[in-house]
């Protein structure tokens, strides 16, 4: 369960629809050509949130019927609907996901124990391990060393996807939880949380840019400081581009240029511009060949 994850991009049409065509082709090119460790399915990156139930059961399906075994998969079952989050852990355990990961629920203003009983309550229904999803710059949910303590107290939570700038914090996590998996969540901090000692990290810019991601990773891992600092800087001037030009959509627009066909954004997001499709192509010619 270690390396390097791609936070699947999702593929709708313009009516909203699962292009499934599209998402297998996205499966493909991270699978065949950035060879990722595994894919991280229904993430933020996959517009989980603006999906419904069959929806979101229907990309779990396409996904490990288009992987297969050949890599590690992820399922994200989070939801503020905790029925909902339990039938998508069974679900996505019984099509065989590697592991559950579940942002901690939002909104509303949850406190600790609540969160707690949250990941217990999924949990004592199925038969899988969950990896926590913290991103507290989208949920507002910032917990300390001791609550992640308390909440790796339960075995089956084997580790946490942390997307957040405190390297305080992921040092702490670090050096208290050497057994817990921890992924990092922000690809443009990849150098930094490879240094302390991350065993992974969960990106939605590895969709274009896995290949790289991996040397980064593994060249902090190797002491090659000067290397990944190099690459690291390749990779955030390519970073800053996408974020400017908007993420999920410039994602789609550079995969489309190399013949994949990632489809649009699902409403309320907004699909490319024509300004941002031209620029997407500068980013590809720009980083990419
Ligand atoms: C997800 O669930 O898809 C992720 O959180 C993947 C991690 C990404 N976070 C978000 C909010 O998109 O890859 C990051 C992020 O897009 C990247 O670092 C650019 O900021």
């Amino acid at each position: 369960m270690k390396g390097i994850f791609t936070a699947l991009i999702g593929a709708f049409d313009e009516q909203g629809q699962i292009n499934e065509k599209g998402l297998r082709e996205i499966v493909r090119y991270n699978i065949d050509h950035s060879k990722v460790d595994g894919l991280y399915v229904n993430g933020s990156t996959g517009e989980n949130f603006l999906l419904s139930t069959p929806q979101k059961k229907k990309v779990f399906e396409i996904v490990k019927d288009e992987a297969g075994q050949e890599v590690k998969l992820i399922a994200q079952v989070g939801s503020l609907n905790l029925e909902e989050s339990i039938e998508l852990a069974k679900f996505t355990t019984e099509l065989g996901y590697d592991a559950l990961s579940a942002v901690t629920p939002f909104y509303y203003k949850f406190d600790f124990e609540e969160i707690k009983d949250y990941y217990n309550a999924i949990l004592e229904e199925v038969d899988n391990q969950m990896i926590v999803y913290s991103i507290p710059a989208l949920t507002g949910v910032n917990m300390n060393l001791e609550q992640f303590r308390e909440l790796f107290e339960n075995e089956k939570i084997t580790g946490v996807k942390f997307t957040a700038p405190d390297f305080f914090l992921l040092e702490r996590l670090r050096h208290a939880f050497p057994e817990k998996l921890i992924y990092s969540g922000f690809d443009e901090m990849l150098l930094p949380a490879s240094v302390l000692g991350i065993d992974g990290a969960i990106g939605s810019t590895f969709n274009l840019n896995g290949v790289k991601a991996r040397e980064i990773f593994e060249s902090a891992q190797k002491g090659d400081l000067e290397k990944a600092r190099k690459l690291q800087k390749e990779t955030n001037d390519m970073i800053s581009d996408v974020l400017s030009n908007g993420l999920y959509q410039t994602i789609k627009e550079v995969l489309k240029v190399r013949g994949v066909d990632a489809g649009v954004c699902r409403k309320p997001m907004k699909s490319a511009t024509e300004s941002q499709i031209k620029f997407a192509a500068e980013i590809q010619k720009k980083y990419f060949e």
